[in-house]
């Protein structure tokens, strides 16, 4: 049996209290203990920024990359090693803005990982610069009148280039959002979960109660997730409210079935050669 506390690790962490960080760390390991994954079947994969330092915080395989390059790793190691559960932790910045071309090529290809963006609207690491998520208009220290542009639909996105696994979580709904990180794990795919995560710093807009005044569960409001017009309807509703849960799910091919290799895990298990690697650089 895995236990939640079996994700436990004592590294010291240095997030602002009261930050939606933890309430996105406790709600992985509650997923991957509903689950029964243990710790060595896990790989959490992440890029730079505060919510990229979540691995930090887990007991089990963890790769801290480059800031936006977490799914040009995670798609690596899943093409190495199929038998691998991995996650991947990234901020709003770190995806969709410095990263935002890998994020709109890891939905083309479908690579099967579960992609949780800590979705702050801010860049909280570097002390509160605007991100693509932000509104325009939205003050900063640095951006006085607030970004020039628009904000990014991250789910319009990943809905409009094929993916088949659009969800959107909630800080503040803990339990909400364990469920839809298990159903994440458990797709064959590439699966998004968008997660409205409070930054207590340095965005004083989007707080518990703005977002308590507008989040609520689309899916118990009946909308079905199988749908793609109700899902494109959906992420484009009024501002006003934030509709959150499974937005959309179709069953799709996952990039390592789409690589044709024999074994189900070949990569992992064939042995080093460095003759045959010299051999194609002689032959180039
Ligand atoms: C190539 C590169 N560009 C810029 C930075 C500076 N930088 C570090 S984290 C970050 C943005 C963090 O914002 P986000 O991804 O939203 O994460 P958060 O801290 O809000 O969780 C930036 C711009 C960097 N480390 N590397
Ligand atoms: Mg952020």
């Amino acid at each position: 049996m895995v236990d939640k506390d079996d994700f436990q690790c004592d590294f010291e962490n240095k997030w602002c209290p009261g930050c939606g960080n933890f309430g996105i760390l406790n709600a992985m390991k509650q997923a991957l203990a509903d689950l029964e994954m243990p710790p060595e079947k896990v790989l959490i994969v992440s890029g730079i920024g505060q919510a990229a330092k979540t691995p930090h915080f887990l007991k089990c395989n963890f790769f801290h990359g480059l800031h936006g390059r977490a799914l040009p790793v995670a798609t690596g190691a899943k093409t190495a090693n199929r038998d691998l559960n991995i996650l991947v932790n990234m901020g709003d910045g770190d995806c969709y803005g410095e990263g935002g071309n890998h994020f709109i090529s890891a939905i083309r290809r479908n690579i099967d990982v579960t992609l949780l963006v800590h979705d702050n609207r801010i860049y909280g690491l570097t002390k509160g610069q605007a991100s693509p998520t932000s509104e325009r208009g939205f003050v900063t220290r640095l951006q006085p009148h607030g970004p020039r542009s628009d904000p990014m639909n991250p789910a319009a996105l990943a809905l409009s280039q094929g993916a088949g696994f659009v969800a959107r979580g909630y800080v503040g709904n803990r339990e909400h959002l364990t469920g839809l990180i298990k159903q994440g794990i458990e797709y064959s795919g590439f699966a998004l979960i968008d997660i409205m995560q409070v930054c207590v710093s340095f965005n004083r807009v989007n707080t518990y109660e703005w977002y308590a005044e507008r989040v609520y569960d689309a899916n118990r409001a009946g909308h079905d997730e199988n749908d793609f017009r109700a899902a494109m309807n959906l992420v484009f509703e009024d501002k006003e409210k934030i509709p959150t849960g499974l937005i959309y799910r179709k069953q799709t091919v996952p990039f390592s079935d789409r690589l044709g290799r024999p074994g189900p895990d070949a990569l992992l298990r064939e042995k080093y050669n460095p003759d045959k690697v010299q051999n194609l650089i002689d032959s180039a």
